[in-house]
């Protein structure tokens, strides 16, 4: 029986692997951990709580009844606002950045950009939804941040990571060491470590697209798409359609199994669907530590200038080989 390691021993443990650990990534991890048991907690009764769905039913107190995602979203800048740690929150619930400014985070260093509920429209129909997150160190020196801290490169990410609330929640995270999967034992409320040193393979038989959308892709992926559907035994084709209309849950998937995750431009979405700050980067980030790829087609999402909070991008991304090749058609018959 392996020795259980919680998160926070492992987060202690691998402090040196952290460029300015003294406690302050520590605390920023355990925070955001803290945030996904209260929301496993509630996802997981979801149906129960009349949590559901739209507003317009009231509490007890006869407050608004909170969304899941609105939920979610309060309870991870919630954590992070008392954690200390953290100057600005990016959130896809939040049109403007949340800049913290309190006697507790008054030396705080780090940005955290959050999708606090990927998926949740899935969240009624009892399909698994996702927490996406990355973690920014601020670049301005003193006195407030600024928004240009929250509008950073994706390689300049320190930390990034996803809290999947499926058949078990699980919260994998990279730092630029590996990635690193722990899983939620519900009985002792710790996150244990579960899936040491993820790799993606290079090759594998799923992808993952929107077939709905075939009549609005560009040539390059409809090439693509039928070259997933020839049958060639030698490659292991026809690969297998496996789309769950939930980000996390389908890349937690691929990542496990190799696979390969396309949402393109699309001649309704003509910049892409997904957005780049909170969906794609640290997405991006933790595939490439586990050894796939991730590009908008022809260029590398962490190398993308992100000019804007919400701005949205093509994503391909998954096992590296399978990447490729749909890049090689991309470019051979057309974004
Ligand atoms: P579509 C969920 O709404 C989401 O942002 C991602 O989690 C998911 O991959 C995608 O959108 C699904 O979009 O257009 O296929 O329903």
């Amino acid at each position: 029986m392996a020795k259980l390691q919680t998160l926070g021993q492992f987060i202690v443990e691998k402090q040196k692997d952290f460029p300015y650990a003294k406690g302050e990534f520590t605390r920023l991890i355990s925070d955001i951990g803290i945030a996904a048991k209260i929301v496993h907690r509630e996802v997981n009764k979801a149906g129960l709580v009349n949590i559901l769905g739209e507003h317009g039913t009231q509490n007890t107190h006869g407050e608004d009844q909170k969304k899941l995602d609105v939920f979610a979203n309060e309870q991870f800048i919630s954590a992070l606002r008392s954690g200390g740690e953290c100057c600005i929150v990016v959130s896809e619930e939040n049109d403007e950045p949340i800049f913290i400014e309190s006697e507790v985070s008054k030396d705080a260093k780090y940005i955290i950009a959050i999708d606090p509920l990927d998926g949740s429209s899935n969240i009624d129909v009892n399909v698994s939804v996702g927490t996406i997150f990355s973690v920014y160190r601020r670049k301005s020196v003193n006195g407030r941040a600024t928004l240009e801290d929250a509008l950073q490169k994706g390689t300049e990410q320190l930390a990034a990571g996803y809290i999947v609330y499926g058949s078990s929640t699980m919260l994998v995270y990279t730092t630029g060491n590996g990635v690193n999967g722990f899983t939620l034992d519900p009985s002792i409320g710790e996150f244990c470590l579960s899936h040491p040193e993820l790799k993606i393979p290079s090759k594998g038989t799923i992808y993952s697209i929107n077939e709905g959308n075939y009549v609005h892709f560009p040539l390059g992926v409809k090439k693509y798409i039928k070259y997933c559907q020839v049958e060639d035994e030698a490659s292991s084709r026809p690969y297998s359609s496996r789309y769950i209309g939930s980000m996390v849950s389908d890349l937690h998937r691929n990542l496990i199994k190799g696979g390969i995750f396309i949402y393109p431009t699309t001649s309704q979405a003509p910049k892409g669907k997904l957005r780049l700050v909170y969906e794609c980067n640290p997405m991006a980030f933790i595939i490439e530590q586990a050894g796939g790829r991730a590009s908008n087609g022809s260029t590398r999402i962490l190398k993308l200038d992100v000019d804007s909070l919400h701005q949205r991008s093509a994503i391909f991304i998954g096992s590296a080989e399978m990447v490729l090749q749909a890049e090689a058609m991309l470019n051979e018959f057309g974004y």
